[in-house]
């Protein structure tokens, strides 16, 4: 009963600050006359239903478009507490700066309620939320990004234990846009923003920063992390984790297509996630991960038939489409890289008329993106509902590097692996506001997304490590993305990619063979399978080639990286530094 109280006084303290002219419980049911009211108001477009059933195409405010990493705050009370990898407020100055933007934000409008499950019900990995939004398309996507049901709101009221989301977009005021988090309070609020990532709150803000510092709290993981299982031709299923930054290509990856050869001989690969898995030290003391999520937020140009036809078949249906070229030919949607005919009567994601044959400009936004469920996934692994989740043999880690870093190789154990992920670096992409294509050190592919001092953060990887043992899974870091002289991609990538994880999997095994190098231990060029694959043994020993010059300049930027975390730097992680300075200077 008193629990039941925690979430009633929190909605109507929510009720008193934003003054809604009325509020709506979210439980899963009775969706379609919302979508009905957002068609009405212009939030929605229902696109055509015989062609793609239960889809629709939703544009968003012009400057609204992609994670705004510079109005996100980690609000903790102590400011070292946050890191040099965050900003920073004080927690009583952001809530009285916000409390000021709130105040009144709804009038006019209709607040929704909406008691959220992060994982499966009842798993003992899972974590409740809810949030309080004014935007429909808000309750709409939180709808399929997870489980939102009557036995949901019953478990919240009844525990009182949940993360409070409140989001408002309010103006959409690009000066007034904040995404805070006060990860001591359970608490987020984020205002001025209708960006997946910036608005669904149950997916970066919750399920990754507050989650990993609750997760430092409770000796767990909250990672940037798909994950998938690969069955062999025995049957055997092993499960691997992989870490890559926004935009490249975890999405491709977990709901990958063996290559023909592979198909014959019986590999299958499983989707787990895509994005963020939640990790525990299991009773046989292995670790276990858990997708605490329901659906796929992906990023919609190049996804077809070839770079990855299951997520094409997924998004054919309930699907919604943000950002993308509305065809009014047929009222389908187009994007870059569907297909080599863009539509001539098409509307851009600015909502101006585009004639994809024509126009200079793209007329999808590169982060366009589809919100879609995990049941519609062809290759949804049977075990995704599991309450325990599954066993982890391998952590991968990859970046966006056109040079530097190979296309594979492997940590010498745990710590180094953790060395190796603290350090890696990429290229930005366009699912973050700002340049696109700089390079910058981006530590476990988290440190967008770490609700604390990253120090602190590798001190907890390292903690883990610890407490696994032997039983730790094996880290390897993977490069899809290195080009030759000509600037062009070396490695084919998509479903390609499989031979790669068939030589970590090997690893694990000890099936395999590796070269001791001074960034870790690789593969010769014959230990990966080019079966079926048209690709040049000169390329492959190209993708595998170590310059040690690039490297020594890469340590002086670790160096500078890991002095900003001062004494929060775990010595383990600089004395591996040295080793691999060390090394390269043999
Ligand atoms: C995402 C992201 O949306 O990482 O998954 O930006
Ligand atoms: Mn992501």
């Amino acid at each position: 009963m008193e629990e039941n109280f925690k979430l009633k006084n929190w909605v109507s303290w929510a009720v008193e600050l934003c003054k809604p002219d009325n509020v709506v419980w979210i439980d899963g049911e009775g969706l379609d006359a919302l979508r009905e009211e957002a068609i009405e108001k212009g939030e929605l477009i229902r696109l055509n239903q015989e062609i793609l059933p239960g889809c629709y195409l939703h544009r968003s405010a012009i400057n609204d478009v992609a994670r705004s990493e510079d109005k996100t705050f980690i609000c903790t009370t102590a400011k070292e507490d946050a890191g040099p990898n965050n900003n920073w407020q004080a927690p009583e100055e952001m809530y009285a700066r916000l409390t000021a933007l709130f105040d009144g934000s709804m009038k006019g409008r209709t607040m929704y309620v909406i008691p959220f499950c992060m994982g499966p019900v009842g798993s003992p990995f899972s974590k409740l939320g809810v949030e309080i939004t004014d935007s429909i398309y808000v309750v709409l996507n939180m709808n399929i990004m997870t489980r939102i049901s009557k036995d949901v709101t019953k478990l919240v009221k009844n525990t009182g234990d949940f993360v409070k989301c409140l989001h408002s977009t309010a103006t959409l005021s690009l000066d007034d846009r904040f995404i805070a988090h006060f990860p001591e309070d359970n608490a987020i609020w984020s205002i001025n923003s209708g960006y997946g990532g910036n608005a669904l709150l149950g997916k970066k803000c919750f399920a990754l920063r507050i989650a990993s510092y609750q997760a430092k709290n409770e000796g767990w993981l909250a990672e940037h992390m798909l994950i998938i299982g690969i069955e062999n031709p025995q049957g055997e299923v092993h499960y691997v984790c992989a870490a890559f930054p926004s935009a490249c290509g975890k999405t491709n990856l977990a709901m990958l297509i063996p290559p023909e050869v592979y198909q014959e001989k019986g590999y299958k690969v499983w989707c787990v996630g895509d994005d963020i898995a939640w990790l525990r030290i299991g009773e046989d003391g292995r670790l276990w991960a858990i997708n605490p999520e329901n659906g796929y937020f992906g990023v919609v140009p190049g996804t077809n038939s070839v770079t990855n036809p299951n997520a094409l078949a997924t998004i054919s249906n309930d699907t919604i489409f943000t950002n993308v070229v509305h065809n009014q030919d047929d009222n389908t949607v187009w994007w870059e890289g569907l297909s080599k005919t863009p539509p001539t009567q098409g509307i851009n994601w600015k909502g101006e008329q585009w004639n994809g044959t024509t126009s200079q400009e793209k007329g999808a936004h590169p982060n366009s993106r589809f919100t879609t469920p995990a049941k519609n996934l062809p290759i949804l692994s049977p075990e995704v509902e599991n309450p325990n989740g599954v066993p982890i043999s391998a952590l991968v880690f990859g970046g966006r590097r056109a040079k530097t870093a190979p296309l594979v190789y492997q940590a010498r154990d745990f710590n180094h692996g953790v060395f190796i992920a603290s350090t890696m670096a990429s290229e930005t992409t366009a699912a973050q506001t700002g340049a696109v294509g700089v390079t910058r050190i981006d530590s476990m592919a988290m440190k967008p997304f770490c609700g604390y001092n990253m120090g602190d953060y590798f001190a907890h990887w390292l903690d883990m490590g610890e407490k696994l043992g032997d039983n730790a899974p094996k880290i390897f870091n993977v490069n899809w993305f290195r080009t030759g002289d000509n600037g062009k991609f070396l490695w084919p990538g998509y479903g390609e990619n499989l031979r790669i994880l068939e030589w970590v999997l090997a690893r694990c095994e000890g099936e395999a063979l590796a070269i001791d190098t001074p960034i870790g231990l690789m593969p010769n060029p014959d230990d990966i399978s080019t079966e079926g694959l048209d690709l040049p043994k000169e390329k492959l020993e190209e993708l595998l080639h170590v310059d040690k010059n690039l490297w020594v300049d890469e340590t002086a930027a670790m160096r500078e990286y890991y002095k900003s975390y001062g004494d929060r730097l775990p010595k383990v992680l600089w004395d591996e530094l040295s080793g691999l300075e060390n090394r390269l200077h043999l």
